[in-house]
């Protein structure tokens, strides 16, 4: 039962009008079922939203089913407007109304029981004469009230909505639960805080504590990726044998269970970030996830989402080479990372080099036998790939409101703009780190690194 004092809102409305959505979205709650069938929510649901400081719920609720119907018997049972709260809360209560009107007795409960109402719509179809009944119950109930105009695929009817909305609400809003961005999240329960002065400073709390949470999840998706990019840098894996032949056997297995690793770490660090945001069914397609075939190939990388430009970009950014440079090597030759390697910066100072990627090395060991090795990774690129890949994929998950429940892929990036935007010793701070990263040698301050590039400007 929720708390007393906490705020209670019931989202209702019309079936399929996004209501589960925006339950979904502010709960941050990705488990609540949506569906394009009405008629999905069969019960009130509460959903508690807890907080450093407090909580709040949310009710979804079914969708009206009768109105007019259910007007007209509250209508029949009261005679004068000081009465019409109590007309609704005699209506729950009835036995014959909980069976006739199942949908409407479950969605009126917990506002009879002083919950605030908001109220959705779908400013993509028109208003309609239909609506007033199930508005107009609502106003019978008393309670503090708010409409929301979820523009469910187009704005088209927001004003014919606002103008008939206005009759019956104080507070009309419009509220996308699929792409509205965090700040929208905060900004609708900032108007909350005006529905019932009683509950004004609950939920400033709740804001603050939602606001500072949100930074902490920036802060940790930091660390996951400092983390990651570590390991990814340092690993090797080695295989003590007996001869210099079964050296040269074991290599390829020796080659295939480091990709995996590789590909697994990765893996294990995207569902860290998915965890960071609740988003525990969000998938992230297998395939796409996949590192390239032949992690030996430069060229395959550009299928890790970044391409040739970007790729340049990011390892140039402390200005190695030219904008006039970059371009001609971007637009001039297909086979670019030769081509910068030997032509433009010059071979001693190969940066795309298509040189020695990964350590693969056979020693004699010293109390006899052999060992062969892979790992760790050379390539200078190499730690610009992996922070492209997860900032790429930050960006995505940490705006993803929980009504969303499309799965992600990491087919593009946007990482170029992001070095650019970088302040130029950032940049070059940035470089720095993943000059030693590929040496192996420890980077103190990787986290303030790495910060600037999860800031959401
Ligand atoms: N594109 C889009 N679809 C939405 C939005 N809100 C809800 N829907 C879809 O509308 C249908 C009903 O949503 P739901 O939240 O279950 O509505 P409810 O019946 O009012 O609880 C589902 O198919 C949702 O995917 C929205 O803002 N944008
Ligand atoms: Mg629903």
């Amino acid at each position: 039962m929720p708390n007393k004092a906490s705020p209670v809102f019931a989202v209702v409305g019309h079936p399929n009008k996004g209501k589960s959505s925006i339950v979904s979205t502010l709960s941050h709650n990705d488990n609540i079922q949506i569906s394009s069938r009405s008629g999905t929510t069969e019960n009130a649901d509460h959903y508690t939203v807890n907080t450093q400081q407090g909580s709040y719920d949310l009710v979804d609720t079914p969708g009206f089913q009768r109105p007019v119907k259910v007007l007209a018997w509250l209508e029949q049972h009261c005679s004068s407007a000081n009465e019409r709260a109590l007309a609704v809360a005699m209506f729950v209560k009835d036995p014959e109304c909980q069976q006739l009107f199942k949908d409407e007795v479950a969605l009126l409960e917990p506002i009879v029981a002083g919950a605030a109402i908001l109220y959705v719509v779908d400013g993509s179809r028109p208003y309609g004469v239909e609506y007033e009944a199930e508005m107009e119950i609502l106003r019978w109930t008393g309670q503090p009230s708010m409409a929301l105009i979820n523009p469910i695929e187009n704005s088209d009817y927001i004003e014919e909505w606002n103008n008939a909305l206005a009759q019956y609400f104080k507070s009309v809003r419009v509220f996308n639960p699929m792409k509205a961005e965090f700040e929208k999240h905060i900004e609708l329960l900032q108007t909350f805080t005006h529905l019932n002065p009683a509950w004004a400073q609950t939920l400033s709390e709740i804001i603050q504590d939602l606001q500072d949470k949100r930074l902490q999840q920036q802060a940790f998706s930091v660390s996951i990726l400092s983390q990651l990019i570590d390991d990814l840098c340092q690993y090797e894996i080695c295989q003590k044998v007996l001869t210099q032949a079964q050296a040269k056997t074991v290599q390829p297995i020796l080659d295939r269970q480091y990709k995996e690793w590789m590909k697994q770490r990765e893996q294990s660090a995207v569902k860290k970030l998915l965890d960071n945001y609740a988003h525990f069914q969000t998938q992230v397609s297998l395939e796409q996830f996949d590192l390239p075939p032949d992690l030996f190939d430069c060229d395959q990388w550009f299928a890790w989402g970044l391409n040739k430009k970007q790729l340049v970009v990011a390892a140039t950014a402390a200005g190695a080479v030219s904008g006039a440079a970059l371009d001609a090597a971007v637009a001039g030759s297909s086979f670019m990372l030769g081509s910068i390697g030997g032509g433009l910066i010059g071979a001693g100072s190969a940066w795309f080099g298509a040189d020695k990627i990964v350590d693969i090395k056979i020693k004699g060991l010293p109390i006899g036998g052999y060992q062969a090795c892979v790992g760790p990774i050379k390539n200078r690129n190499f730690p610009y790939v992996v922070i492209g890949r997860f900032i790429h994929l930050y960006r995505q998950i940490s705006q993803l409101n929980h009504a969303n429940r499309q799965n992600l892929n990491i087919s593009t990036s946007d990482f170029q703009d992001k070095v650019e935007s970088l302040e130029k010793s950032a940049q070059k701070e940035l470089n720095r780190a993943c000059e030693r990263l590929i040496k192996q040698k420890p980077v103190d301050n990787l986290e303030a690194i790495l910060t600037p590039l999860f800031s959401t400007k």
